[in-house]
């Protein structure tokens, strides 16, 4: 039987289980990236391992989250993450080299091998034919460590493409269209492959708007294959030998497919507050817009913002729009400034952002009370933006820098002949902001920076024989981790402290939430379906580990949320009958007998105190993942098993 590219690239990296749909496999991990946010936390992890140098082929740390330095502890991550990275064999790209998708799309993915990296956007890298996936910063810590990446074998879908994309269409507009088919739920435990003749019109910065954003659907990732079209863009990038060519065999099977004629899709948004929420730009032409932003790991490539310039070129932003702009690597900004497009985007009026990702972690630009702001990135959660009743549409860059002109949504096929832009055949390439590691015999020079913002991570305990609880909290369907452990400007320079973080958990949802864990002691989280979708930070299981949560009872886990719990020590289960969410209230008082014995082996019973009944959960956790539960913890486990 043929295989898909996934396929390939898995049994090419396959070092435990079997490639079976649904069976637990360990990965070989060629290469791992880290961003500044999560970051801090894995390489404290991966220290606390004691591998003294990483064991990939190459690992890469990211500053672009945390850039707006309003006290001393960004400043002071950023320096304790790049001591960690010169000491331990991994590549440190300094603030200001912009975003690490973007740059490791640009500078160091290689077609067919396997990266994770410590945030859920990830597949971005399946935009050149990697098989990259979002992690736990712990997953990664093991990753660098020698470490198997393990994942349950996911399902394979095929999204067919056929025709082309009409004028002012963009690829941002066909993972909109996916969206719209498939719903932020719809690709959990399943890998998106794209395939068919319109792939052949794509190019990579497009593919990667697409794979980049796969990870709203859920999906473990998404992936196009490595075509002439990738050896391209690589040789441009003066790297043709990274290239090799990656398709799926003529007989591949898949276990669904999704059919998209790219000549019938047109301009669309995602409106508040999820980006499967999808509307036509047609139907929402002539409401006002107060804010435009472009940039974000999903449209901030050279591509992108040469068709922005063009569109700004001799014109004026609305006078009622603020436009930022923020580039998504210093290679495309440096390209710009060269090409005198950069010259056009000030002349229109638009606010340069530092090339970093900025107000799309609520890192400022927050919009104003009410206000509906357009943007290209990937994620319009409810708060995200820093104003809690803000409308986020998210839209591609053409219809961004038609808006910001025009003050109103605007379909910009009604502006006549659309703007054109070739990839250059040569990218400006300058690695200086990128700082290798010292040789192997030279890592006892280097000298730990570590920042008084350091705190030690919670510690967790081996699971006990029962769990007896109140339920401190219950939500709905699709909370994410922005729910759970919120970002932005005010609470992201403390993700290396977790004691303070803990005043922010579920802030959005209920701000007597981490007040009654304390008073409490202990807990447990009820939820409904794709619990945890969004961001792969860990901080969203590390901090409710801290608070006291022993369980979370849910509907539905989204994938790296569910792994981040494991990872944490707290018990992840299921409804067995969604009807007994409906029977329970928050505050009821639950015991779950036998844990120790039948968690990942059987279904559990959960006993209502309060209301005198009872009902079934299942723990669907793999054979590791159970081992990893009762010892406490993926740390405590690795720790246990190196003894
Ligand atoms: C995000 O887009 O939500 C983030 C910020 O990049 C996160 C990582 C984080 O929370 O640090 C992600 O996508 O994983
Ligand atoms: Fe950064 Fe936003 Fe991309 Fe997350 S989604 S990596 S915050 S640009």
């Amino acid at each position: 039987m043929g295989l898909t590219i996934a396929q390939k690239i898995i049994k090419n990296h396959i070092i435990s289980g079997e490639m079976v749909q649904g069976a637990d496999i360990g990965l070989r991990i060629d290469q791992t990236l880290t961003q500044d946010a999560t970051g801090t936390m894995a390489y404290l992890e991966f220290e606390a391992m004691g591998v003294p140098r990483v064991k990939t082929e190459r690992s890469v740390a990211y500053i672009d989250h945390n850039t707006l330095q309003s006290g001393f502890e960004n400043a002071d991550d950023h320096r304790f993450i790049q001591s960690v990275a010169k000491k331990h064999g991994i590549y440190y790209s300094r603030p200001g080299n912009g975003i690490c998708h973007q740059v490791h799309l640009e500078r160091f993915g290689i077609p067919g091998k396997t990266l994770i990296g410590s945030d859920s956007h990830t597949p971005t890298g399946g935009g050149i034919g990697m098989l990259a996936m979002g992690a736990g910063g712990l997953d990664v810590a093991v990753a660098m460590g020698g470490g198997a990446y393990y994942i349950t074998m996911p399902k394979m879908v095929r999204v067919n493409l056929t025709g082309r994309l009409s004028p002012w269409v963009a690829a941002k507009d066909i993972i909109l269209a996916v969206l719209r088919v498939l719903t932020v739920k719809g690709g959990v435990g399943k890998i998106i492959e794209y395939a068919g003749e319109g792939v052949k019109t794509l190019s990579v910065p497009e593919r990667a708007t697409i794979t980049n954003m796969g990870a709203e659907l859920g999906a473990t990732t998404s992936i196009f294959p490595s075509d002439e079209i990738t050896r391209e863009f690589l040789k441009a990038q003066g790297r043709e030998s990274d290239w090799t060519e990656l398709l799926s065999d003529a007989d591949a099977q898949y276990d669904e497919v999704v059919e998209i004629n790219l000549s019938e899709l047109e301009p669309l948004a995602a409106a508040p507050h999820s980006p499967d929420n999808i509307k036509t730009i047609k139907e929402l032409s002539g409401k006002k817009i107060d804010q435009v932003l472009i940039g974000s790991c999903t449209n901030s490539s050279y591509l992108d913002l040469m068709r922005v310039a063009a569109i700004l070129k001799g014109k004026t932003v609305h006078p009622d729009v603020s436009l930022g702009i923020a580039p998504g690597s210093k290679q495309v900004y440096n390209m710009l400034a060269e090409n005198g497009a950069l010259a056009d985007i000030i002349a229109a009026g638009a606010r340069i952002l530092e090339c970093a990702c900025g107000p799309c972690i609520g890192m400022g630009q927050s919009p104003n009370s009410g206000g509906i702001s357009l943007r290209t990135f990937n994620r319009n959660f409810e708060g995200r933006s820093g104003t809690a009743d803000g409308q986020v549409y998210l839209v591609s860059p053409e219809t961004a820098a038609v808006s910001a002109l025009a003050g109103v949504f605007t379909d910009a096929r009604t502006l006549g002949e659309a703007v054109s832009i070739d990839l250059p055949k040569q990218f400006l390439i300058n690695d200086n902001m990128v700082v290798p590691p010292v040789p192997e015999e030279e890592m006892d020079s280097v000298e730990i920076l570590r920042g008084p913002n350091i705190k030690p991570f919670p510690s967790s305990e081996p699971l006990p024989e029962s769990i007896s609880a109140s339920a401190l909290l219950k939500v709905g369907d699709n909370i994410t981790t922005d729910h759970i452990m919120p970002a932005g400007a005010k609470i992201l320079p403390y993700r290396s402290n977790i004691p303070y973080l803990s005043k922010f958990c579920f802030a959005v949802c209920d701000e007597a939430f981490p007040e009654r864990c304390r008073e409490y002691k202990k807990g447990i989280v009820v939820g409904g379906s794709n619990y945890g979708q969004g961001s792969s930070r860990e901080h969203a299981a590390l901090v409710p580990l801290y608070l006291g949560i022993k369980a979370v009872i849910v509907k539905s886990f989204a994938r790296i949320h569910m792994a981040n719990l494991v990872n944490a020590g707290i018990l992840p289960l299921t409804f067995e009958n969604d009807a007994d969410y409906d029977a329970l209230d928050q505050m009821d008082v639950l015991t779950i007998p036998n844990v120790r014995e039948l968690a990942g082996v059987g279904k559990l019973i959960v006993i209502n105190e309060t209301k005198g009944t009872e009902f079934t959960v299942n723990c669907d956790i793999s054979e590791r993942q159970r081992e990893i539960i009762l010892a406490g913890g993926l740390l405590d486990y690795t720790r246990e098993n190196s003894k």
